[in-house]
């Protein structure tokens, strides 16, 4: 028997995104079902019931939730095109910056663009956590050296995401006088197939954060 992989996602979820673009990687069939966020389906609330977030995978009705367990699964799981390093301690220092990227990165760059709590304080931690990128990234082309790797697909947000909504918020926190190896990195990732064929449409992606940015104005 052939194995059953679904993804839950949504359109403009990073997250998933990083999910459906290694599954890709490797070749790996599977059906999306793309979730309401606003109502979340039965389906999700029973295979994520602790986070209840999107994404979720299941392999032959096993689920698997955080998108950081479900990338090193896959990578276990389908041995192509692998992603993460043989060697321990290069893979724990994959992992090390998959996180980083994540709790620190993504929380500082969001607040930074929404202005959610302290904004200015925001700004300066997304600069610095920028700038720790940028000298781990030196002059390689990757993250993952000549290709990309586990840490290139989880900074999917930081290369096309972030420089779509620094647009719409105008900021410019990743400009190419500032930071320009993760400036050259972001042109580099979104253009590789894979990549750019799994992202969102940046029109529908600039529209929806636009909306958003009117309706919390208003709001204030
Ligand atoms: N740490 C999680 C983050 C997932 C996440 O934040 N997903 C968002 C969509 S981008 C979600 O499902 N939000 C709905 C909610 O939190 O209720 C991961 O890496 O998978």
């Amino acid at each position: 028997m052939g194995d059953e992989v679904k993804v839950f996602g949504h359109w403009r979820s990073p997250f998933g995104r990083s999910v459906e673009a290694v599954l890709k990687m490797k070749g790996v069939p599977y059906e999306y079902f793309e979730e309401d966020l606003s109502i979340k389906s039965p389906l999700l609330l029973k295979y994520n019931p602790i986070y209840k977030r999107v994404p979720v995978l299941v392999h032959n009705e096993k689920p698997i939730g955080e998108s950081l367990v479900i990338l090193q699964y896959i990578d276990e799981t389908w041995k192509d095109n692998p992603i993460l390093p043989q060697d321990p301690y290069e893979k724990a220092m994959c992992l090390f910056w998959a996180k980083f990227i994540h709790e620190k990165c993504m929380h500082a760059l969001w607040n930074a663009c929404w202005g959610l709590e302290d904004k200015e304080k925001a700004i300066e931690e997304s600069l610095d956590h920028l700038k720790t990128l940028e000298n781990e990234l030196k002059d390689k082309r990757f993250f993952g050296g000549d290709k990309i790797g586990f840490v290139d697909i989880v900074a999917n947000f930081i290369g096309f995401w972030l420089r779509a909504l620094q647009e719409v918020v105008g900021l410019e926190l990743l400009t190419q006088e500032k930071f320009p190896n993760l400036f050259k990195w972001s042109d580099e990732f979104v253009n590789c197939d894979i990549i750019k064929e799994n992202l969102p449409p940046r029109d529908k992606l600039t529209g929806y954060y636009q909306a958003h940015l009117a309706s919390s104005s208003a709001s204030k």
